[in-house]
């Protein structure tokens, strides 16, 4: 049998707000109570007291409040924090005369919190005065039980909002969890599973994104398209596996090469695409060639084998009188990417020369080549709408294949035009 023995205080408030007393036996639980803690806010000491003993005995933990600030204060309701070590009541049992702030005034404030959890309230009602009893379920509370008060159905109202409160809690727990899974999956959603990168999906929107955003700053923006070299080979000499571990650590090196601003991400396969938001078409090519170099000078490395490896990088950007749009940005830095291939790999070629050496694309004036970049469509000549097969596939990077319509005209010689399809070499 619980007793005054068990009593204890957990961070009085000022004026006793939070006083808390608990049964000797709370942590057991109780014939219904459980550890469950009831705030009892009334003004007679003597009321206060028959409910805390007869609580108590019941298993529940008890705070007391004398009048409305108490109350408020016990909740941290005046958006105060809560006192140290402070803990919230599960339920309470709220009388409507009370001075200073009266039961409805601390119904309304409580419910209107929106930083608390649910806390069903009880309000104490004179039987004579049903109108109170609706005040106070329109002011927020969730029940009332009339004075005298009946214990039993006290107890049982006690239960029943008790039960709704753990119902509630296990919703907002769900809803939690649903929240952190569905986070999950949106990363999950975005990311390359292999290298741990945006994936194509995710580029996309950050495209859309970035062009949004230059368009309305007026600021540039750049797409850089890389490609490794005779990739298959690596598959066909060491393996899958190998492919995979030298994708990995290519993926790598671009995100240390990229800037805090800067989208690296797997287009598909083992061609990989670079967003650069405020980089002007000099400045991506810069970059470009500096991945160009640093995957020039290193090895890959994988159980067994140490190989080297080269990149093709195609670079575009906006603004351009030839680009109008996201989709014609892509397709651009792959034409470019397209070209480097053509022209031996290795390499890193910038679109807008190509467009300029064709007269084709819109290009108002040529533009200066960036140092470094050094190739331009006219060092090799090539064909990319050659018939011959053997061709084709020395010359092809090979995943462009799905977004881009064969063209019906690809016969005959001579440079295609940037951002023209290129059809049968895909
Ligand atoms: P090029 O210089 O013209 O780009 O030649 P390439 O061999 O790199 O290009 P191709 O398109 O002929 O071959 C691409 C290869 O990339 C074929 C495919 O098996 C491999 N590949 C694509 N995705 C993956 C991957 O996730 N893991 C591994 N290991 N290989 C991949
Ligand atoms: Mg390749
Ligand atoms: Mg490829």
């Amino acid at each position: 049998m619980a007793g005054r023995h068990g009593t204890t205080r957990d961070a009085p408030g000022p004026d006793g707000a939070g006083e808390r007393r608990e049964s000797a036996a709370s942590d057991e639980t109780g014939p219904g109570g459980g550890n469950a803690r009831i705030l009892i806010v009334d003004d007679h000491a003597d009321n206060v007291i028959i409910l805390r003993d007869r609580l108590v005995a019941r298993g529940y933990a008890t705070m007391e409040a004398h009048d409305g600030e108490e109350a408020l204060r016990a909740v941290g309701g005046y958006d105060e924090p809560l006192p140290d070590g402070a803990v919230l009541p599960d339920l309470i049992l709220l009388d409507v005369m009370l001075p200073r702030i009266d039961g409805f005034e601390v119904a309304r404030r409580i419910k209107a919190n929106r930083s608390l959890p649910f806390i069903p309230i009880i309000i104490q009602t004179a039987l004579d005065t049903t109108e109170d009893m609706v005040v106070g379920l329109d002011a927020g509370a969730d029940d009332y039980i009339t004075k005298p008060i009946n214990f039993a159905e006290l107890e049982a109202r006690i239960r029943s909002l008790l039960r709704i409160k753990s119902l509630q809690e296990e919703v907002e727990r769900q809803k939690s969890e649903l929240s952190a899974i569905n986070d999950q999956l949106v990363r999950i959603a975005r990311t390359d599973g292999l290298t741990g990168i945006d994936n194509r999906r995710r580029l996309e929107e950050r495209l859309d994104e970035t062009f949004e955003h230059s368009r309305r700053l007026g600021e540039p923006f750049a797409c850089v398209m890389c490609d490794l070299d005779k990739f298959k080979s690596v598959n066909d000499d060491y393996g899958h596996q190998a492919g995979d571990a030298v994708l990995r650590q290519f993926a790598q090196l671009l995100r240390e090469q990229a800037r805090e601003i800067d989208r690296v991400g797997r287009y598909g396969g083992e061609e990989f695409m670079l967003i650069l938001p405020g980089a002007t078409v000099d400045a991506a090519v810069a970059f470009a060639e500096r991945v160009r170099k640093a995957v020039d000078g290193r090895t890959f490395s994988f159980a067994g084998a140490v190989i080297r490896r080269t990149v093709s990088c195609g670079v575009a950007a906006w603004p351009h009188p030839g680009i109008a749009d996201v989709a014609a940005l892509v397709r651009a830095a792959d034409d470019a990417l397209y070209a480097a291939k053509a022209q031996g790999r290795n390499r890193v070629v910038r679109w807008d020369v190509l467009t300029t050496q064709q007269g084709g694309g819109g290009a108002a004036e040529p533009m200066a080549d960036a140092p470094g970049s050094g190739r331009t469509a006219d060092d090799v000549p090539f064909d990319l709408r050659t018939d011959d097969g053997e061709q084709r596939s020395s010359v092809s990077s090979g995943s462009h294949g799905p977004d881009r319509p064969a063209s019906g005209g690809a016969v005959g010689g001579g440079l295609r035009t940037p951002g023209e399809n290129r059809g049968a070499a895909a």
